[in-house]
Parts: structure tokens; sequence; C-alpha cells
């Protein structure tokens, strides 16, 4: 058997419930990715309870296959920044293909990707494909892709209820981003997130998310 603990989760008031669930909706409804950064500073220790909340994610086997590096050096964000546009270049100079740059277009996206440099924090996410124990053998990892998007989503909403804007940037491909974190080769860069204050006056696109019942369907008794 498995060995067990007391769960710690006070239950509320409906009302409260109902409440805390309107609050955090609109809350994440005034999420917006941004790409327009200021380069006022973030304090570290945002950067720590964002990705510490990040990491309390379900997990498969509760394995925790994930690696956050916070990087606010300007020479590796310089190196991050020239190695991604590198790859973009290639991407919006014929790789990406006509149907994918034409899903883009409303975006307003380019290869110049000045942002890597001027936000004062980018973190990587890695997944971690396999894990080792403590014979340093190979440890089959489940669910890594899951897993670690749920962590990525609770790091955004994390830094957003912070006040802070963020980019999930995904240049590919980012092998890159092993070299310049170091880190070891059974880990895979998931996602760039640009995490800083909006620049003054940034502008974002006029987009709007799908209507509820385009994105939810019930199933209730009659
Ligand atoms: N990685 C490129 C292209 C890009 C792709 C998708 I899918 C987006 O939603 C946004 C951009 C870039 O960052 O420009």
């Amino acid at each position: 058997m498995a060995e067990t603990v007391a769960l710690s989760l006070a239950r509320k008031p409906d009302a409260e419930m109902l409440d805390e669930a309107q609050r955090f909706f609109e809350l994440m409804q005034a999420r917006r990715t941004v790409r327009d950064f200021s380069s006022d500073p973030v304090d570290p220790e945002i950067i720590r309870l964002a990705v510490r909340a990040a990491a309390t994610a379900p997990s498969g086997a509760n394995q925790q296959p994930w690696s956050f590096v916070a990087i606010s050096d300007p020479e590796t964000k310089r190196a991050i920044r020239l190695a991604a546009e590198a790859e973009e270049r290639a991407f919006y100079d014929g790789k990406a293909g006509e149907e994918w740059l034409g899903a883009l277009a409303h975006l307003g996206t380019d290869a110049d990707k000045p942002f890597l440099e001027t936000a004062p924090w980018l973190i990587v996410i890695f997944g971690q494909r396999w894990g080792t124990d403590d014979e340093g053998r190979k440890v089959k990892h489940y669910y890594v892709p899951e897993s670690v998007s749920i962590a990525i989503g609770l790091l955004i909403a994390s830094l957003h209820s912070a006040g802070l804007a963020t980019l999930t940037h995904t240049p590919s491909p980012m092998g890159f981003l092993n070299q310049i974190c170091g880190r070891p080769d059974n880990e895979k860069p998931f996602v760039l997130l640009v995490v800083g204050h909006p620049a003054e006056g940034a502008r974002v696109p006029a987009i709007s998310r799908k209507d509820e019942d385009e994105v939810l369907f019930w199933k209730t008794a009659p």
C-alpha cells in the first residue's frame, strides 16, 4: 500500500467558491501575450515564486520532469537573441511555408526579436525526456509534454497575477538553448518565456477569444 498523508484543503462556502472562480476568470481574461517589453527590472523573488508555483503542477508518476532556467544576464540574453533570430530568419524566409505564414499574418510577427534582450527575464522551460536513478541508470518518464505544459500554464498564470507580461516564444528548432543554458541532452526546451513589464504604450493585436459555446460542451442530466 502507498503511504498516505492527510489532505489539507479547506472546504469553502458555495458563494465564496463562485466568487473565487469569477475573480480568477476575470484575472485570466485580462492576460495578453505581449511582444513589446520595458527594460525595467523585475525582482528575482517574483521569478522564483512563479517557478515554485509552476513546479507544483501535477506530473506523470509525480516525476516532475522539468527544469527552469531563469536568465537576466545581458550576455546570455544576447546569445539567445542571436541564435533565435537566426532560426526565425530561416523560418520567415521560407522554411515555414505559405500556409503557416498566412496563419500568423494577423499577429504581425517577424524575425526580429529585440524583446529577447529588452525584457529583464527569460525563463527557459525544459522537459526531461528521461531521468537517471541513483546508480546513473536511465529512468523512463511518462507524460512529459502534458506535465511540462501544465507547469508552463501555472507559470504564466502566476506571473500574470503578479502583474507581469509574458510571451511564449518558440523559435524552432530550439536546441541552441541546451548549450546556452548548460542543460543536458535528456532535456528538451519546450518554451522560452519572456517576462517583464510591458513597454509604455505597448499595443497588442486586435484579436479575441472564442465564445464559451465554441469551447465548452456540457453533458448534464436532462
Ligand atoms: N516562432 C515564430 C513564429 C510564430 C509561430 C507561431 I504558431 C506563433 O503563434 C507566433 C509566432 C515567431 O516567434 O515569430
